[in-house]
């Protein structure tokens, strides 16, 4: 069976399982696990800020952001397809008392206009909009890169306005890889950023969110609220730093398979967008009479697994474990099943 639901789906390389296993520990909680603390050092620096936190899943990365940035009855402006909006379960309400304000893009892509028309007077009417966040690469929308202009124009006008900006950059290094930019050049556009290892990058768990020292130090008072804290968990940190390593650059190969099965996609006149829009690891097909359930179910008989993301849409995503042969069976089965 060919697995392109998730990134999510892959399995610890040998090397990875080695400096698991070889890992040296000691109690975080206590910040005394020598890798975890490397591995927030490294992350941090890499994006240009000042301390990082390492959390178990990019939810609590990008919760644990919301709730150090923000205040009850604030509101935070998001894309209307973004993971925080969609994916996690109503988070903010829940665990930060804040309101979103989500807006309509176009393939992700927040822009400076819509933002400014979205804030909210200095009036006691109005919730406060403190934080805007934004994702990239952007995962509804077939992961698209957020283009770096348009990210400086709308992290100058929040600071300008008091508005904090988080990212949520769980496939960051996909857009790092694309767009051939420092990690850095991204990071110091925001206030916080959350960076996923359990995606692309091959790791088995782990998220680190980073920023300011003093957020920080918040956001780790808030992760063990949240019943985040953990023990001797450089055992996890090793395979992060592994994929570090060894995961990044690859991710290339992974952009390249993606365009092949869009290029399979699009001669069958499935393939939701134009080609530009598959731009890292996601393919995004289109079934307009609303049957992406059955198609999602032919395509497993036939030994693909893909995933439904709507009635209308499916996605597809490439990763670590799909290798070349797998890409040409996945094509081969795609022209067999919807051809
Ligand atoms: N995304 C998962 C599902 O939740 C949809 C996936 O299969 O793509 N931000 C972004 C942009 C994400 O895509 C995800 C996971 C997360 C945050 C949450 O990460 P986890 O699953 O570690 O909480």
């Amino acid at each position: 069976m060919i697995d392109l639901r998730s990134d999510t789906v892959t399995r610890p390389v040998p090397g990875m399982r080695r400096a698991m296993y070889t890992a040296e520990v000691g109690d975080d909680v206590y910040g005394e696990d020598f890798l975890v603390n490397e591995l927030q050092e490294k992350v941090a620096g890499l994006l240009g800020m000042e301390a990082g936190l390492f959390v178990p899943s990019g939810t609590m990365s990008n919760q644990l952001a919301i709730r150090s940035h923000t205040q009850p009855g604030d509101e935070l402006i998001c894309d209307y397809n973004s993971h925080i909006f969609n994916y996690e379960g109503g988070a903010p309400a829940l665990l930060s008392g804040v309101q979103l304000h989500p807006l309509d893009s176009e393939h992700g892509i927040l822009n400076l206009e819509q933002i400014s028309a979205a804030l909210r007077p200095k009036d006691h009417h109005f919730a406060q909009t403190s934080l805007i966040a934004l994702e990239n690469t952007h995962n509804r929308a077939g992961g698209v890169v957020f283009p770096l202009p348009v990210i400086e124009e709308i992290s100058t006008f929040a600071h300008e306005h008091n508005i904090l900006m988080h990212l949520d950059g769980a496939r960051l290094m996909h857009a790092v890889i694309a767009s051939g930019l420092d990690p850095a050049a991204y990071g110091e556009q925001f206030d916080s950023v959350s960076l996923c290892f359990s995606k692309a990058l091959g790791a088995p768990i782990g998220s680190v969110l980073s920023g300011s020292t003093t957020f920080i130090d918040k956001a780790h008072r808030f992760r063990k609220i949240f019943g985040g804290g953990m023990r001797q968990v450089g055992i996890l940190a090793a395979a992060c730093l592994y994929a570090l390593e060894n995961h990044v650059e690859r991710l290339a190969e992974d952009h390249y398979r993606a365009k092949q099965l869009a290029l399979t996609c699009q001669a069958l006149g499935v393939l939701e967008h134009d080609l530009a829009w598959t731009q890292t690891n996601m393919v995004i097909l289109a079934f307009p009479d609303g049957d992406a359930a059955r198609w999602e179910s032919e395509l497993k008989k036939a030994g693909l697994l893909v995933s439904a993301v709507n009635d209308q849409r499916i996605r597809m995503v490439t990763h670590l474990d799909f290798d070349d042969d797998q890409l040409r069976n996945a094509k081969e089965i795609l022209k067999k099943t919807i051809g």
